[in-house]
């Protein structure tokens, strides 16, 4: 006779994301005793097309960033609704949408929804006593994802001069995820070093990169380089990646980069992508554009698109109605994947499963606003996703990502793979 756990009670807490901004926090008890909490970022550079994220608007509050409203969603409309439901993902997950009713968590905040869905899960995994990565994704889970690691920010995530987002360094030719790991963290600080003796500043942005004012895009670019070389590696083991986050600079049609005051057509925003792919070693770029561009998207996919990875984020936001749409049209070829743009773990899952099987490549990332929550490291590993993208290699909330990344690598000891084979 199956004993399948049930949930016993779930409560939700009011706590701080690294921002020192509100965010959601649930905690999940079974009948069997056990008990597990998640919690959930938040973003500062939003796609339009992300699950609602409900915060209270009451002024009086955080500025009006308190998330009350989505503690009680979980307290007074799920916790009714699901307590004595089976401790089954698929369940679980279909009624959050259900109970939600809207396209886009509308009701419930998709902050309340993915706080209970990814709380249950880590439930479900104690209960039958495995790993969360080894719960979600069975026997065949075995891949170590090459990180994208954000070691120096821009845009929206620093005040500096930068308008691209996010420069990142990719670990490529190393046997293990720890040995790319180590590498990541000697670049990082080598970058460090030189910016301090070029007499730039070396605080921290959002995701724990320096966030320096710099000359030109060329100037961070050539830093990297120099960063990967005098740490005793070369740009053939450890590749550049960026976001651009280009949605913050469309409008009426034209790119207006808002640090510089650079206004740019589409085509010649694109022409300044493939400027810089064809100069230094660029193998990724998200959000080279607008997340309803299309057009644009068409034209740059056509381009660069067998050249290299041009990852959809607010293009696509997790959601497999816009990348069905996406693959339709032939955009981009690879999805970032965050959990709280769609609002539970099973839809999560289902556009990674459709992403492989169009061959698009995934790539599992926090938001700038994070707290100490790990799941998305087990999510990667569950789903053996080539990538993940956690900030750089400082700062807790962003280290705790990459510490439990070496600790399920040591898990899986030698049927661990590290990167694309
Ligand atoms: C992004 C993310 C994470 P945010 O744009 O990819 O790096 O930023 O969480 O602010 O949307
Ligand atoms: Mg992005």
């Amino acid at each position: 006779m199956s004993t399948q756990p049930k949930i016993k009670c779930i409560t939700a807490d009011e706590i701080l994301d690294s921002r020192g901004w509100p965010t959601v926090c649930a905690t999940v008890t079974a009948d069997d005793g056990c008990g597990a909490y998640a919690s959930i970022p938040s973003g500062a550079s939003t796609g339009s097309h992300e699950a609602h994220e409900k915060r209270d608007l009451d002024l009086s509050r955080y500025m009006g960033k308190g998330v009350l409203s989505a503690i009680d969603s979980i307290n007074c409309t799920i916790a009714p609704k699901l307590e004595g439901c089976p401790l089954n993902q698929g369940i679980i997950d279909s009624r959050l949408i259900s109970i939600d009713g809207t396209e886009n968590k509308e009701k419930l905040g998709g902050n309340a929804t993915l706080a209970v869905s990814l709380a249950c899960a880590r439930v479900g995994a104690l209960c039958a006593g495995q790993p969360l990565f080894r719960y979600l994704g069975g026997i065949n889970s075995h891949r170590m994802p090459i990180p994208m690691m954000n070691i120096l920010n821009g845009g929206a995530h620093a005040s500096n001069n930068a308008d691209i987002q996010e420069f990142m360094i990719m670990p490529v030719g190393f046997s293990s995820f720890r040995e790319a790991l180590r590498a990541g963290s000697e670049i990082y600080h080598t970058l460090g070093k030189i910016l301090k003796s070029d007499g730039k500043s070396t605080a921290v942005g959002d995701e724990g990169g320096f966030a320096p004012d710099c000359d030109s895009e060329p100037q961070i670019l050539d830093y990297l380089v120099q960063a990967i070389t005098e740490s005793g590696y070369d740009t053939n083991r450890v590749k550049i990646a960026l976001d651009a986050a280009a949605t913050e600079w469309y409008s009426d049609g034209k790119y207006i980069l808002p640090k510089s005051g650079e206004v740019l057509s589409k085509e010649s925003l694109i022409e300044r992508w493939e400027y810089l792919c064809e100069n230094y070693p660029i193998v990724s770029i998200e959000d080279p554009l607008a997340e309803d561009d299309f057009g644009a998207w068409e034209m740059l996919t056509e381009r660069l698109g067998k050249k290299i990875m041009l990852v959809g984020d607010d293009l696509f936001v997790t959601n497999e109605k816009r990348l069905r749409e996406g693959v339709s049209r032939g955009i981009a070829n690879s999805v970032l994947i965050k959990p709280n743009q769609i609002g539970t773990l099973s839809e999560t899952m289902a556009v990674m499963n459709y992403a492989s099987d169009k061959s698009y490549k995934t790539i599992v990332s926090h938001r700038s606003g994070e707290t100490e929550d790990t799941a998305v490291a087990d999510i990667a590993v569950a789903m053996n996703a080539g990538f993940v993208k956690f900030g750089a290699p400082c700062r807790g909330e962003r280290t705790a990502k990459y510490n439990r990344l070496l600790r399920i690598e040591n898990q899986l000891g030698a049927s661990a793979v590290y990167g694309i084979v």
